[in-house]
């Protein structure tokens, strides 16, 4: 029993050793389980920490970036700024300069402006002055004239005048007409042609004795007979407008003679119209239209300073529209240089010709008498610049013996319209070869 008692206890103890391993194998099983589940725990809050952090990181440097850009973007809108602030100076510096560089410009146009304000005043107060120079000059020669009407006259001293009825006569030698030449010459009519009227005179008569009356009567002949294939009307033609284009140097007597030939022809019944193409001088214009209310036509007139050249055209285009028989177009004789005055005619002729091809139908040109041999050089320059179709000599009834005429008439050969002989309407007249020649030698008939 005891045996047994000692079994039983010592299973017994066995159990319960067994069953205290077990136990104490539990409890470290639950301890191991506690343990690995407190290691986890441990664990997931160390990942989830770590996670804050990396979180927390991202956030950083997201923070970061923002700022960072942010900062870029301050930076980029301050440059932009000021950019545009250096652009916008940049503009109103240009706007500066080109305002500066304009008032510069305007500035020197006013004062061209007034340099050619006082060029011309002063063009015009010479011009006043030669033309008072020129009318003093004109009065005493006038009283020079009248002084020497009283006299015999050059050939009559030359010639010597005895009483009435005693006809002296002299010896026509070399000496005689190198006298006569002389005489010639200094009546405006130049060299070669004195020299060939007195030679003509001369022929077959060489060594006769002759008379002072048959001298001049020879000369006036002889004179007459260069002249009469000049002596020629304006001729007139049955286009409408027939277009009179008037040139000249200035103070010739252009404006003058278009206001006598607009009344002649006016009386004649024909319909005119006179273009003032003077545009240069306010003064031009309305001397033209005192003549064109004087003669009773119609004064096309442009602002002065404004293009000749399309005046005339406008003039033109209103002839046609009026039904005008005659468009006479005045011209400035005033011009700086020869270029000048040729680009003005021809751009005249240029734009007349786009409304009739065949225009100007007359191109006159005005010669002052008083310029004497100046005349010829006149006739070829202005041959030059316009197709010159014939002349009108003006102040033939002053002191200029118009000699010069017969040598125009000698060298050129172009049709001589008409003479000026006073400062009046009427004081145009035909030119008229015995009348003119008996004049220039002083010939009673
Ligand atoms: N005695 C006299 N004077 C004349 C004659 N023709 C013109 N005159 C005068 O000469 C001056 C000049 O005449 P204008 O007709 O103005 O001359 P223009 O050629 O038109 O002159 P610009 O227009 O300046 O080129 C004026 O005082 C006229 O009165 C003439 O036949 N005899
Ligand atoms: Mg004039």
């Amino acid at each position: 029993m005891q045996a047994e008692a000692a079994a039983l206890a010592a299973a017994q103890a066995a159990k319960e050793l067994a069953e205290a391993e077990a136990q104490a194998q539990a409890n470290a099983a639950q301890e191991a389980a506690e343990d690995e589940a407190e290691r986890a725990r441990l664990r997931a809050v160390e990942a989830e920490r770590l996670e804050t952090e990396r979180a927390a990181e991202v956030a950083r440097q997201a923070e970061a970036a923002r700022i960072a850009e942010q900062e870029r973007q301050d930076a980029a809108a301050l440059e932009a700024e000021s950019a545009a602030r250096a652009q916008e100076a940049q503009l109103a510096e240009n706007a500066r300069r080109a305002e500066d560089a304009q008032h510069a410009h305007e500035a020197r146009l006013a004062a061209e402006a007034r340099a050619a304000d006082a060029e011309r005043e002063a063009a015009q107060a010479a011009e006043a002055a030669a033309a008072r120079a020129a009318e003093d000059a004109r009065l005493a020669e006038a009283q020079k004239a009248e002084s020497a009407v009283a006299k015999p006259g050059l050939l009559g001293r030359l010639l010597g005048r005895g009483e009435k009825k005693t006809v002296v006569r002299r010896e026509l030698d070399d000496d005689m007409l190198e006298q006569l030449e002389e005489l010639l010459i200094s009546a405006d009519m130049g060299v070669d042609t004195a020299l060939r009227v007195t030679a003509n005179m001369a022929e077959g008569r060489f060594g006769k004795r002759l008379s002072t009356q048959e001298i001049k009567e020879l000369l006036a002949a002889e004179v007459t007979r260069i002249m009469e294939p000049v002596a020629r009307p304006m001729p007139l033609y049955p286009t409408k407008p027939q277009v009179v284009l008037v040139v000249g140097v200035n103070g010739s007597g252009k404006t003058t003679t278009i206001g006598k030939l607009a009344s002649q022809f006016q009386a004649a019944g024909k319909k005119v119209v006179i273009a003032a193409g003077d545009t240069f001088r306010a003064a031009a214009v309305e001397q033209l239209q005192v003549w064109g209310d004087r003669a009773g036509v119609p004064v096309l007139t442009a602002a002065e300073g404004s293009d000749p050249a399309s005046l005339a055209f406008d003039a033109m285009e209103q002839a046609a529209k009026d039904g005008a028989d005659l468009l006479m177009i005045d011209t400035a004789g005033r011009l700086q240089n020869r270029a000048d005055l040729m680009e003005e005619l021809s751009k005249i002729v240029r734009v007349i010709r786009k409304k009739d091809p065949d225009a100007p139908h007359n191109t006159l040109l005005v010669l002052d008498a008083t310029t004497g041999q100046n005349a010829l050089s006149q006739v070829k320059t202005f041959q030059e610049l316009a197709d010159v179709s014939g002349l009108v000599m003006t102040k033939l009834d002053g002191t200029a013996k118009g000699g010069v005429l017969v040598a125009l008439a000698d060298k050129f050969g172009l049709p001589i319209h008409a003479i000026g002989v006073g400062e009046q309407i009427d004081d145009l007249a035909p030119f008229d070869p015995e009348e003119f020649a008996d004049a220039l030698i002083g010939l009673d008939r």
